[in-house]
């Protein structure tokens, strides 16, 4: 029988090969577990008398789906307990989650989207779970106070993993602990993630950009010239055809592009000129950006790098250009000429 690597086994193997701390690797084992129970909901969709809306809005001013709110329940029941976390935080509420006095607190933080698209949802479009892993400041940290959300404004590159879910044909865990990407298969018939993907790496070059064209009227110039350009195909100066893909969730055009190159596009546009962008910093932006950058690919606002970000806010926005290296390196060049 051939030998299978189980996301415990994964961790259990990157505790003994690279130090992973024993605390981490249970947070990940049980933020998988929760995974699988959200995926359990949105599975059975109507069935599960999960589709649809509430009546509430979240803090981003979006009507929340029923799914969006159970999902994040799903992730603070499963981690609240294990005495791993300082406080969580999510897209779908207004403040920092505290820990209850009942249990211990733990040395992480976690930041999560818990159901990223879910307006796809209802029509069977994939969806996913988007977190991201910082170390809780030692000063910041105390069993006795609330956590301040400032534990949380770290820039990206202080995340010690980041990973998502993506409920679609199969059910798959994206990981990155900071030393490449991995990607594990849901077998549910064990009711186990199976490592599948060994070594995740983007392409650096591509010729397939995802973007929400009906926005093209709100764009800033260089990102007007960019599309332009690729719509030019070979006539144009970018010397190929381009193909276009928009799936608007953020997880399932991500995961195609992890898996055979793309460009991923949300740019700052002219509808809320105050907001930097649409995507989520904290865990939509800087978790992705990890996972590109880890496989290779690189990750930009339009002027640096994402994971630089120094953040001011929990639910801070920001433009986001990530995917294969070449374009993104070419988008961002556009904006920085732009700039000069
Ligand atoms: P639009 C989903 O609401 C999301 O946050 C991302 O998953 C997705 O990429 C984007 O918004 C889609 O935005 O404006 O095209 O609906």
């Amino acid at each position: 029988m051939s030998r299978i690597t189980t996301l415990s086994r994964f961790l259990i193997e990157q505790t003994r090969n690279h130090n992973t701390p024993s605390d981490l690797r249970f947070l990940l084992e049980i933020v998988g577990r929760a995974c699988k129970m959200i995926n359990r909901s949105v599975t059975k969709g109507a069935l599960g008398g999960v589709l649809g809306s509430l009546k509430t809005e979240n803090v981003q001013g979006e009507v929340q789906k029923k799914l969006d709110v159970l999902s994040n329940e799903i992730l603070l029941e499963a981690n609240e307990w294990g005495g791993t976390l300082a406080g969580m935080a999510s897209e779908e509420m207004d403040t920092v989650y505290q820990i209850p006095g009942c249990y211990p607190k733990g040395a992480y933080l976690l930041v999560f989207d818990p159901l990223d698209g879910s307006s796809n949802v209802d029509v069977n479009v994939s969806v996913g779970t988007i977190f991201s892993v910082l170390k809780c400041p030692a000063e910041l940290l105390s069993q006795n106070e609330p956590l301040q959300e400032e534990a949380f404004l770290q820039p990206g590159v202080k995340q010690v993993a980041a990973g998502y879910a993506i409920y679609g044909p199969q059910t798959m865990l994206m990981l990155t602990m900071g030393n490449g990407v991995k990607g594990f298969t849901l077998d549910p018939e064990l009711g186990s993630f199976v490592l599948t993907h060994d070594d995740v790496k983007v392409p650096e070059q591509t010729a397939e950009y995802a973007i929400n064209m009906s926005n093209q009227r709100h764009w800033e110039a260089p990102v007007k010239q960019y599309v332009d350009e690729m719509l030019e195909g070979t006539e144009g100066p970018l010397g190929k055809n381009y193909n276009m893909r928009w799936i608007a969730s953020m997880v399932a055009d991500v995961h195609r592009i992890l898996t055979r190159g793309g460009i991923f596009m949300y740019p700052r546009d002219a509808r809320e000129p105050s907001k930097p962008g649409k995507l989520r910093l904290m865990y939509e932006a800087n978790p992705m950006s990890m996972i590109i950058e880890q496989a290779g690919g690189a990750a930009t606002n339009g002027y640096q790098r994402i994971l630089e970000i120094q953040p001011q806010s929990l639910h801070e926005r920001v433009a986001v250009f990530l995917g294969s290296k070449e374009e993104v390196e070419r988008i961002t060049h556009y904006h920085q000429q732009q700039k000069q």
